[in-house]
């Protein structure tokens, strides 16, 4: 089925899909609860807290302020659908891990979003190519669907770990299963190896 709905792809594309995914033009939504508001609260903040040097605090004007990127990713959902060539432009993770400075003894990332969301990753993971705090797509603030007004991007793994309307991120010295890894969703989530279920 797979192989059927991706044979109009060129080379360079087939081998850009993962096993068991479908390329998707557009960009489907998935998310267990949707939008949490369509405009930024006046409390809205982004913090980073845990075992790092500098824990940090910042208003939405202050995190649009600091050095951006732009990165070209491909992503991938564990429901089977990929997207290639996605743009996103935002704090770059390799800056954000400068500033805070994690501690040594700092082994994994909690990244908290509203309405009690989070997703667990080993910290090596944000040091991935492309990862970043994202608060534009396509040249324009995310749809508050996709995440607004800041979510994070790992295309590294399935993309439920890219949390939406994120507002922290938590450094710790052990893991903690996050919303889908506690449901029975890999912990590790490789598309390539196609990791989507624990067991
Ligand atoms: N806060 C939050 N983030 C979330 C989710 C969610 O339910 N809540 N769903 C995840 C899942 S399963 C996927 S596939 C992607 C989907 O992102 P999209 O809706 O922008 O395509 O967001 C992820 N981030
Ligand atoms: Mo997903």
């Amino acid at each position: 089925m797979g192989l059927f709905r991706n044979r109009g792809l060129s080379e360079d594309e087939r081998a850009r899909v993962p096993p068991g995914q479908h390329l998707v033009r557009n960009f489907p939504v998935l998310d267990v609860q949707g939008p949490p508001y369509q405009e930024i609260p006046d409390d809205w903040d982004f913090r980073v807290w845990g075992r790092v040097a500098a824990p940090q605090r910042w208003s939405f004007d202050e995190l649009t302020a600091l050095p951006a990127v732009g990165e070209i990713l491909d992503i991938h959902c564990v429901t089977s659908w990929s997207k290639l060539d996605t743009s996103w432009y935002g704090v770059p993770m390799t800056w954000l891990l400068d500033t805070v400075a994690p501690d040594p003894s700092a082994t994994h990332v909690v990244a908290h979003a509203e309405a009690g969301y989070t997703a667990n990753l080993p910290l090596d993971a944000l040091r991935a190519p492309g990862v970043l705090l994202a608060y534009e797509y396509d040249g324009y603030p995310l749809d508050p669907e996709h995440g607004f007004p800041l979510r994070l991007v790992v295309p590294q793994v399935y993309f439920w770990k890219s949390a939406k309307w994120l507002r922290g991120l938590e450094f710790r010295t052990s893991d903690l299963p996050g919303f889908w890894e506690r449901r029975g969703y890999s912990n590790s989530a490789d598309p390539w190896r196609e990791e989507r279920y624990a067991f």
